[in-house]
């Protein structure tokens, strides 16, 4: 049987029925649709949405880019088996959703993008807002999501959607592949009406299967350890997504191997488990990076190596260091020269413990391990009772330290960049364990993403409180999307940090030898709580860790988005404990402040390694 539809509409009916399946839970991929409609939508899948309301719901957006945030925080809060299309004019409508592709597809999170494009006939070209290329007719601005998506077509004729929407799908509900899928829908095109089969339009279920790896790589994964003298675990984001935390547990407990945590895997083992050293890397804990200078065989577990793990390649000096690669893409598994064991995390983490059959790291070893990561925590503490030395002002270890008892065991931390993704890798101590109270992107490490991010955080998870750390540039690179919290009534709770600029960027500059140059925007006349104020939020201002302490108590059952503002003291930052991060300082200059900063590099650059020693051997 067909149905005549328009390509939008058949489109519609498609992802309102579309559902993933795993280990026999089933829920709805495609959650609804955020959007802000233009010409080159309005008529074609804003026709649709509007006639389909009661099966996609739609969401009113303020920008494209806050849009593809919240999808990309619910998807990650669902562990990538649910998200949100996003739908866009063309042109700058568009090309706003740029940037939120990118950090979905460099963090693994599935998010379904329908730009608007400009006419498949090009009868009225050249169109409102289109970028017209002489020698090119085919290229519109949206080719500037081919890099940034994992499957892209444009439909160019109503019956090359159906193939176009189930690619998007199968990409979009693959562990391996998934990231942004771009769907380029020319604005005739979205309105014109084809003979759809009604098996198009019926629910379809994608099973998401737990891949086994390959039976030599474990058994050779498990010879490598069961030799090792000093083995470290590095969890990162595959352990969560793949809700592997219990079985990562398991395997400490049986084989006694510490465990260092990725940005993303931050909260894989909780970390008042003896043999949870926290961070790893650039920002790592003093725990962390000890053991991994010294570790003789690295088990990465679904991490991508970013160099803020690796410390730029500085964090492993065992001259003999060899890596054991546990990741569900073989990409990532085939990295460090790493033992490739593609698979599920779940399932390898269980299958190499029965192969390990009862063996136990170095009593030494172990000992050490619990050691440090004892004194660690007495570090955590000591750090966040430290009083700022500038103005009686609080410092950001002491607001992490509120929020983070504030949250509990259940509560969701939601951050993405400046001066806090370094401090909350280092103090945050995670309590949840299922590993989901830790939410920081730092694949992309975008300005803006909180806000928005932590209305996806919230939509995912609506019995969960959610706590956004936000500071006062990323708050002004997209605050948007608060209205957008407001309008749907999305209780979150907002700590918007003032320390009058780019304290992040201006430590960096100050250590490259540029004196904070263009950081700073002390002097201004900006009042951040009453704009905050006045797009609908209810605003707290604070001025003490005490009234802090009280706002986030009051902010509880709260039916919209709270702000809490607290100023804090810029120049007090959390220590780095033996990390490095490797960005090039000038190798000529007048400037003394920056010839003593080169020659620090220069000392610091002989540690970094390539780490080609093959696990084969
Ligand atoms: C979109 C974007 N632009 C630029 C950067 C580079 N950058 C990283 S942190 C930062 C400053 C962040 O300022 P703020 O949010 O106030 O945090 P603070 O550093 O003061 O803690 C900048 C400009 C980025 N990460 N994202
Ligand atoms: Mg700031």
């Amino acid at each position: 049987m067909m149905s005549r539809l328009t390509v939008a509409q058949a489109l519609i009916r498609f992802l309102a029925v579309q559902e993933t399946e795993r280990d026999g839970a089933r829920q709805r991929l495609i959650n609804g649709c955020f959007g802000i409609f233009g010409h080159g939508n309005v008529a074609g899948l804003g026709q649709a949405l509007h006639q389909y309301r009661e099966l996609l719901p739609f969401h009113p957006a303020r920008n494209e880019q806050g849009m593809v945030h919240i999808a990309a925080g619910y998807a990650r809060q669902r562990n990538r088996l649910g998200t949100f299309a996003c739908t866009t004019s063309v042109g700058p409508g568009a090309t706003n959703m740029v940037t939120g592709a990118a950090l979905a597809t460099i963090n693994r999170l599935p998010v379904l993008l329908l730009p608007g494009d400009t006419f498949a006939t090009r009868t009225p070209h050249p169109v409102l807002q289109m970028l017209e290329v002489p020698h090119d007719a085919t290229m519109t601005v949206n080719d500037c999501f081919r890099p940034v998506s994992r499957f892209y077509e444009r439909v160019e004729r109503p019956e090359q959607l159906i193939p176009a929407a189930l690619e998007a799908v199968r990409v979009l509900t693959d562990p391996a592949e998934t990231g942004a899928v771009t769907l380029a829908l020319p604005e005739d095109v979205q309105a014109e009406a084809f003979e759809v089969p009604d098996t198009f339009l019926e629910p379809r279920v994608w099973t998401i299967y737990r891949q086994p790896p390959a039976p030599e790589a474990l058994s050779r994964a498990a010879e490598l350890i069961r030799g090792a003298r000093g083995p470290l675990i590095v969890a990162g984001g595959g352990v969560i997504y793949s809700e592997a935390t219990a079985a990562l547990r398991a395997f400490v407990d049986a084989t006694g191997i510490p465990v260092a945590e990725t940005m993303a895997g931050r909260g894989a083992l909780v970390s008042d488990h003896p043999l949870s050293l926290g961070a790893i890397g650039a920002t790592g804990s003093a725990a962390g990076n000890r053991l991994a200078r010294d570790a003789d065989v690295v088990i990465g577990i679904g991490t991508r190596w970013s160099d803020f793990t690796t410390a730029s390649h500085s964090a492993f000096q065992n001259p003999g260091v060899r890596f054991v690669n546990v990741n569900v893409a073989a990409f990532d598994a085939g990295k460090q020269s790493g033992l490739p064991v593609v698979g599920d995390a779940r399932v390898a983490l269980e299958q190499l413990r029965e192969a390990l059959g009862g063996w136990r790291v170095d009593n030494e070893w172990e000992g050490r391990a619990c050691r440090e990561a004892a004194l660690w925590s007495e570090e955590v503490t000591r750090v966040a009772s430290l009083d700022g030395e500038h103005a009686g002002l609080p410092t950001q270890a002491q607001i992490i330290k509120e929020i983070n008892d504030a949250a509990g065991e259940t509560g969701v931390l939601v951050n993405a960049a400046g001066s806090a993704p370094g401090d909350l890798h280092k103090l945050w101590r995670a309590r949840d364990p299922e590993g989901k109270s830790y939410h920081v992107e730092y694949g992309y490490s975008c300005m803006g993403y909180e806000i928005p991010g932590g209305v996806g955080v919230k939509l995912a998870a609506p019995d969960r409180e959610v706590y956004v750390l936000v500071g006062d540039g990323s708050y002004l690179m997209l605050p948007g999307e608060l209205v957008t919290a407001v309008a749907q009534r999305v209780p979150i709770v907002i700590v918007l940090v003032d320390n009058h600029g780019y304290a992040s960027i201006g430590a960096l500059s100050r250590s490259i030898g540029s004196a904070g140059f263009g950081t700073s925007t002390e002097g201004l006349p900006l009042d951040l709580a009453t704009n905050a104020e006045s797009l609908g939020a209810r605003v707290v201002r604070t001025k003490t860790i005490d009234e802090l302490r009280a706002a986030l108590a009051s902010a509880r059952g709260a039916d919209g988005p709270v702000v809490v503002y607290i100023s804090t003291d810029r120049y007090a930052g959390v220590p780095s404990y033996e990390g490095w991060w490797d960005v090039p300082v000038a190798e000529v200059s007048e400037e003394e402040t920056v010839r003593a900063a080169r020659a620090e590099y220069d000392r610091a650059h002989t540690s970094e390694r390539q780490y080609l020693g093959s696990p084969h051997e």
